[in-house]
């Protein structure tokens, strides 16, 4: 069992070891864990809190916005923006950037969220959560817009999710692996319960909604064929198939115990590379993955390598255990070997 120590004494010892961890990242990663918290206690009163059902609003998504992605947007919000150690932050749930109030100091991080991931759950009780990515400031000039958050995955200097499960787990890496805290509702504070986490390279388990099976490219219908085909096929094995439609969710099965996750691009939008968005869902969790041993790409390219071009842009995700990720690939590259 790991040391149960708290997620303040686990960063506090993450600076001494590695000494590029400035006290304004901590501070902005307990402020978010603390909003986290909050988030979580709203989840969890259901129906009693009133925060179940639709806001009567779309985002910029066009996505039916539900009263709890609206809640945990401002929650995150109003955590962030007076501590001096952000500059400015952008959400699944805003169009523009937000930027911090003159009456606050500016800080020199950026932060980028999707307050509530898998919303389309919330009212069926499956687990949900908040996913998010910190980002430097560009200091090339004072005022922050939206190009500064155009930054490829690999320049992240922090990222994690919480999700509100049977337990509420915060999962963050800062670039030195991947911990998870559980939150002690007794104490009110995130407790370390794994670090150093380690995905299996090899999987029977693929999470994709196969109801879209008509609409994929043909690499990702070979993929899933073979998995299909079980051990009588050329895999040599059966695969079992989960989709909770909550990434967060699908995501932590997969750094728990393996797998592979895909939202691949399908014929449906053709000119939409995909449905989830890189900045605040594929980018933190491409690198959380790669962090605990796994790879992620968009089926030909490193997602941590795409260049974003739009702050909701969105990307195909294909990530979790290494040589199946690295499969799929192939499958893309001998499908079209020149793109
Ligand atoms: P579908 C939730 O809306 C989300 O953005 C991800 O959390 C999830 O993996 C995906 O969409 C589910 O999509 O098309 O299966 O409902």
């Amino acid at each position: 069992m790991t040391k149960p120590i708290s997620l303040t004494r686990y960063l506090i010892e993450q600076q001494r070891q590695y000494q590029h961890i400035p006290d304004q990242l901590r501070l902005l990663l307990e402020v978010v864990a603390r909003a986290c918290k909050g988030i979580s206690h709203a989840v969890n009163k259901g129906a009693l809190g009133g925060v179940l059902g639709s806001a009567g609003s779309e985002n910029v998504q066009g996505e039916v916005q539900k009263k709890l992605d609206i809640i945990a947007n401002d929650v995150l919000i109003e955590a962030n923006e007076w501590g001096g150690h952000l500059a400015a932050m952008a959400s699944e749930e805003m169009e523009d950037i937000y930027t911090v109030p003159k009456r606050y100091p500016q800080g020199e991080y950026l932060l980028v969220f999707d307050p509530l991931d898998g919303s389309s759950n919330i009212d069926v009780n499956v687990s949900i959560g908040t996913i998010f990515s910190v980002l430097q400031k560009n200091h090339d000039h004072a005022e922050v817009t939206a190009d500064d958050f155009l930054q490829p995955g690999s320049r992240q200097v922090a990222a994690g999710y919480c999700v509100y499960g049977p337990q509420t787990t915060l999962v963050l890496t800062l670039g030195n692996g991947v911990a998870m805290f559980t939150l002690d509702r007794e104490q009110g504070s995130f407790v370390l319960t794994q670090e150093n986490v380690q995905i299996p390279e090899d999987t029977k388990e693929f999470a994709i909604n196969m109801s879209n099976y008509r609409h994929w490219d043909e690499p990702v219908k070979r993929y899933i064929d073979e998995c299909l085909q079980g051990a009588q096929g050329p895999r040599g094995k059966n695969f079992n198939m989960r989709w909770i439609a909550s990434m967060v969710a699908d995501v932590h099965r997969i750094i728990t115990r393996g797998g592979i996750f895909m939202y691949p691009w399908d014929q449906r939008e053709p000119n939409k590379p995909g449905k989830l968005r890189l900045l605040y869902e594929a980018n933190p969790m491409s690198w959380l993955i790669e962090q605990a041993g796994g790879a992620a790409t968009n089926g030909r390219q490193r997602i941590l390598d795409v260049q974003p071009q739009s702050l909701h842009e969105r990307v195909s995700v294909v990530l979790g255990s290494r040589n199946e990720v690295e499969r799929v690939t192939r499958y893309h590259l001998e499908a079209t070997p020149t793109e």
